[in-house]
């Protein structure tokens, strides 16, 4: 049996983990082939300085920027067989920089030695399924030798991710401003905005952070545009929620209200899109971003092809544990220990899952369900059981922290999961943690004399 693995960020490195695990306790594993398009693993978390296309022509994957520490708190992130303390070999803090997070997340595939399973440099083309094989095709293209493979597999899992490809709106007057127009996907060092007046719009997690990258960095003014409701968290004096964009004139924006603002740069937080472009229609994944996607058997399985598999297309409270427990299911599922019902319960289950995410009245609500996804998934599988009620508890307190404060949420600290460690507070406020090396997020600075 052969598998290929499409992807190696922090899903697929999960499902290349999983089959080593097995591996590991004597079983008998199918080949992995997993191919990555960016020259190393880590998906999104390997920083990109490109923008536009790679270094082959290709779209650049990279949307993450420097300056990013994590969103959320490390404790419901942590993986369940390979914790911060384990690899740290020390608490940390639990808002972590983006390169303390790639470091954590390198430490278990590394350890694990799976890198040789991945071709890198290599972009996916085109998958087709064979009804009369019961094979997959998959064309890849390695770029750095620029020639192409085509090779039959049982099982695909498709790990690309799906906060890569920008959904970009278009509002009158975006072709004559005199100013930048960018997606969040482009956006990469908040220096370049220091002094000057920026209009952001949308208000999930780019607009809030990207937004505060600005303002630390030294933005003169923040403009936070809302389609729908405004974050309302308690803002710094120089930054403003005002309703819709209406249009852009010269420099001067107008919004719903009839008020207007001048700005030097328009910053577009307004998504992303699940974006397969090797895939044809049949095997093609279609869905919104939501905790509960269209199509797929306990959130993993094509439903109308079981071969098929996807992970980590769920919009995402849970991330590193949730994909883990997803692969640990697939692999599963692949090796025949887990069988699949009928079509028609398939279906149902998914349609089910999207009546119950309906229901969920509030964010705490959706943590909750996320996390009963996860425990539902790990139940099933050897995946090590971890106390997902205390994850759902770290991100209950975040979100309590984050409405206090929405420039010191990241200064407080909460309990592993894993190892009950409490985590011990960040040695420099946030706010006034300009670098964010791994160097310096671990080492305190040395006191200065008679300060
Ligand atoms: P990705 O990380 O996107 O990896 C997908 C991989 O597939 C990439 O390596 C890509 O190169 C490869 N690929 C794509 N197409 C092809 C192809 N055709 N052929 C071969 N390879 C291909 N999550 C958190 O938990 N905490 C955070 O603080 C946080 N911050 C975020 C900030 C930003 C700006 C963004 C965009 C996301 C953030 N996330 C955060 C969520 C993030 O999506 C997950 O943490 C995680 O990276 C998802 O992993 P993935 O493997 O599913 O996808
Ligand atoms: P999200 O969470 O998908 O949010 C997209 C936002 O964009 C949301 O506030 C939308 O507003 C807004 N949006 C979408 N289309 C438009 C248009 N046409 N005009 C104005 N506003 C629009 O994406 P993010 O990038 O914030 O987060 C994605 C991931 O990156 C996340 O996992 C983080 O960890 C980092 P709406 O509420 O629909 O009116």
């Amino acid at each position: 049996m052969r598998i290929c693995v499409i992807g190696a960020g922090p899903s697929g490195l999960a499902q290349l983990r999983a089959f080593q695990s097995a591996k590991m306790k004597g079983e008998e594993i199918p080949e992995i082939v997993c191919y990555e398009k960016q020259a190393d693993w880590g998906g999104l978390w390997r920083y990109d300085w490109r923008t536009g296309v790679d270094e082959y022509g290709n779209p650049c994957h990279g949307s993450m920027y420097r300056y990013l520490w994590s969103n959320g708190p490390k404790e419901g992130l942590e993986f369940a067989d390979y914790s911060f303390d384990e690899h740290f070999g020390k608490p940390i803090a639990s808002y972590p920089p983006r390169a303390v997070l790639f470091d954590y997340i390198e430490g278990r595939v590394k350890a694990a030695g799976v890198r040789d399973w991945i071709q890198f440099s290599t972009v996916v083309r085109d998958v087709s399924f064979d009804d009369s094989t019961g094979l997959f095709t998959v064309v890849a293209r390695n770029c750095e030798t620029d020639t192409e493979t085509r090779e039959t597999f049982d099982h695909v899992i498709v790990a690309t991710g799906h906060f890569s490809v920008p959904n970009v709106p278009y509002y009158p007057g975006f072709e004559s401003f005199n100013g930048r127009v960018l997606h969040a996907h482009d956006f990469r060092d908040a220096r370049e905005f220091e002094g000057k007046d920026i209009l952001i719009l949308g208000t999930s997690y780019s607009a809030e952070d990207i937004g505060s990258q600005c303002w630390k960095y030294g933005a003169k003014s923040i403009t936070v545009a809302h389609r729908t409701a405004p974050m309302g968290f308690d803002w710094p004096e120089n930054w403003q929620e005002v309703p819709a964009l209406v249009k852009v004139e010269g420099k001067t924006a107008f919004f719903k209200d009839g008020t207007s603002k001048e700005v030097d740069a328009i910053i577009l937080c307004t998504g992303y899109k699940h974006h397969f472009p090797f895939l044809p229609d049949d095997l093609r994944l279609k869905t919104a971003n939501r905790l509960a996607a269209s199509d797929l058997y306990k959130g993993v399985v094509w439903v109308k092809n079981p071969k098929l598999f996807y992970l980590g297309m769920q919009d995402q409270w849970f991330t590193f544990n949730m994909f883990d427990a997803q692969a640990w299911w697939v692999r599963d599922c692949i090796m025949g220990k887990i069988a699949l019902p009928d079509a028609a319960a398939m279906e149902a289950d998914w349609k089910q899952r999207q009546a119950d995410e309906d229901a969920v009245a509030d964010d705490y609500g959706a943590i909750v369900y996320q996390g009963d996804y996860v425990k539902e998934l790990i139940a099933e599988t050897d995946y090590p059981s971890f106390n997902v009620d205390g994850a759902n508890e770290a991100f209950f307190q975040w979100k309590k922290h984050k409405k206090k404060g929405i420039m010191t949420f990241r200064n407080h600290g909460y309990v592993s999961p894993l190892t009950g460690t409490m985590a011990p507070p960040h040695h420099t406020p946030w706010k006034d943690a300009l670098d964010d090396s791994l160097e310096s997020y671990l080492t305190a600075p040395e006191p200065v004399p008679g300060e």
